[in-house]
């Protein structure tokens, strides 16, 4: 076999490096979480596994470097991202494979942060290192999306969930009473996606309607409840919700218009929130390119919005949905109600979107789509 040539087994190892990574995912933001695992080239005995660890250092390679210790020396090591080349708040991973001695460098994609961009690569061959890329991009791609997305746009990568009767509603028409739409299982299965996101992004619309807690509440998972943000133009956010009853211990970002009322930031604030201010559109609504840049700029690569039919059809306008997970339910509302898919998604689902893959959860379909490439 030649140096550059893909086997089945570096496929393997590296399907293994990315499922580190994601393991981490909602944890290392602003970085991306990468995952590395070295192993013995003779024998492809695993000496260490690691990912990015939580707050975004050290980074992936450096931790598996550090477990094999002088076994480093002459082995091969997988990695789902470029390793980096720059002098941040830990020194390259370049550098420190060169230091270690490692034999064969396998990555999945280039990073493209513009302090990385191919000096993780030409590091890594000009001290004479074999050097494998691109082995499983899809893959990689996809476990990155958050961090491709913010480097690239600016933005997080957004995740949309949406739940539905069997006859396609998301609600009961206003006024009337709440509506459960999806079963217990499924309710896990968001709390798992929840757990994996920097943020989960509602409209300030649910959480007067339901008065949601957005934590992740699986046994072992409880830890990973992340940050929870609140699109509300015009701060209507009640002091009494259980958002802000627990903003002590949860994180909490409202983003609201330029002229939302001053007396309403600052007992917001006062209650440990965080308000941001982000620009009206010409609908005098929150623009959400110009929030989700905000967003991006502070650092959030992957958003799971949980908002209803109203903000998914604003997101799916703008062109901000990246996965997209449909529940349908086996049960009809059997009456008008608020349709879960609005004419922008609709269309939008068509044209941008690929199916991937779905479950059976108890009695609900959940379907997941992505967004084709561009
Ligand atoms: C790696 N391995 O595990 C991660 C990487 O702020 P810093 O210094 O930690 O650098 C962050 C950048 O490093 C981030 O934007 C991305 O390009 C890369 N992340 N690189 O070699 C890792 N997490
Ligand atoms: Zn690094």
């Amino acid at each position: 076999m030649s140096r550059d040539e893909v086997s089945p087994a570096d496929r393997r190892l590296m399907g293994l490096a990315i499922a580190l990574g994601r393991r981490n995912n909602g944890r290392t933001w602003p970085n991306p979480s990468v995952g590395a695992v070295l192993v013995d080239p003779a024998t492809n005995r695993i000496l260490a596994e690691a990912a990015t660890q939580p707050g975004g250092r050290p980074h992936a390679e450096a931790v598996a470097i550090g477990q094999a210790g002088d076994l480093a020396r002459g082995a091969t090591l997988y990695v789902s991202l470029e390793p980096c080349a720059h002098h941040g708040r830990t020194p390259p991973c370049a550098d420190a494979i060169v230091a270690a001695g490692i034999g064969r460098v396998v990555v999945s994609m280039d990073d493209p942060d513009p302090r990385v961009a191919g000096r993780g690569h030409a590091r890594i061959a000009a001290a004479g290192i074999a050097l494998t890329r691109g082995v499983m991009v899809d893959e990689a791609l996809r476990a990155h999306r958050g961090h491709f997305t913010r480097i690239r746009e600016g933005r997080p990568a957004v995740t949309l969930k949406l739940a539905r009767t069997s006859d396609g509603y998301a609600a009961r028409l206003p006024g009337e009473d709440r509506l459960m739409i999806s079963g217990e299982g499924a309710g896990h299965a968001v709390h798992l996606v929840r757990a994996h996101a920097d943020a989960i992004l509602v409209g300030v619309d649910t959480i007067l309607a339901d008065d949601p807690r957005l934590d992740v509440r699986l046994p072992g998972l409880a830890d990973r409840s992340p940050l929870r943000v609140v699109f509300d133009t015009q701060l209507r956010l009640p002091l009494s919700s259980r958002l802000v009853a627990t903003a002590g211990t949860l994180r909490t970002w409202v983003v609201c218009g330029e002229d939302a009322d001053q007396a309403a930031e600052r007992v917001l604030v006062a209650e440990g929130l965080d308000v941001i201010r982000s620009p009206l559109d010409s609908g005098g609504r929150l623009d959400l390119r110009a929030a989700m840049a905000l967003l991006g700029a502070r650092g959030l690569t992957r958003v799971f919005s949980e908002g209803g039919p109203t903000l998914a059809d604003a997101m799916a306008r703008d062109g901000l949905i990246d996965d997209l997970y449909i529940g349908t339910a086996s049960v009809p509302l059997g009456q008008p109600g608020r349709p879960a898919i609005g004419p922008n998604l609709r269309s939008s689902l068509d044209r941008d979107f690929r199916f991937v893959e779905s479950w059976r959860i108890e009695q609900d379909l959940v379907e997941h789509f992505e967004r084709r490439p561009c």
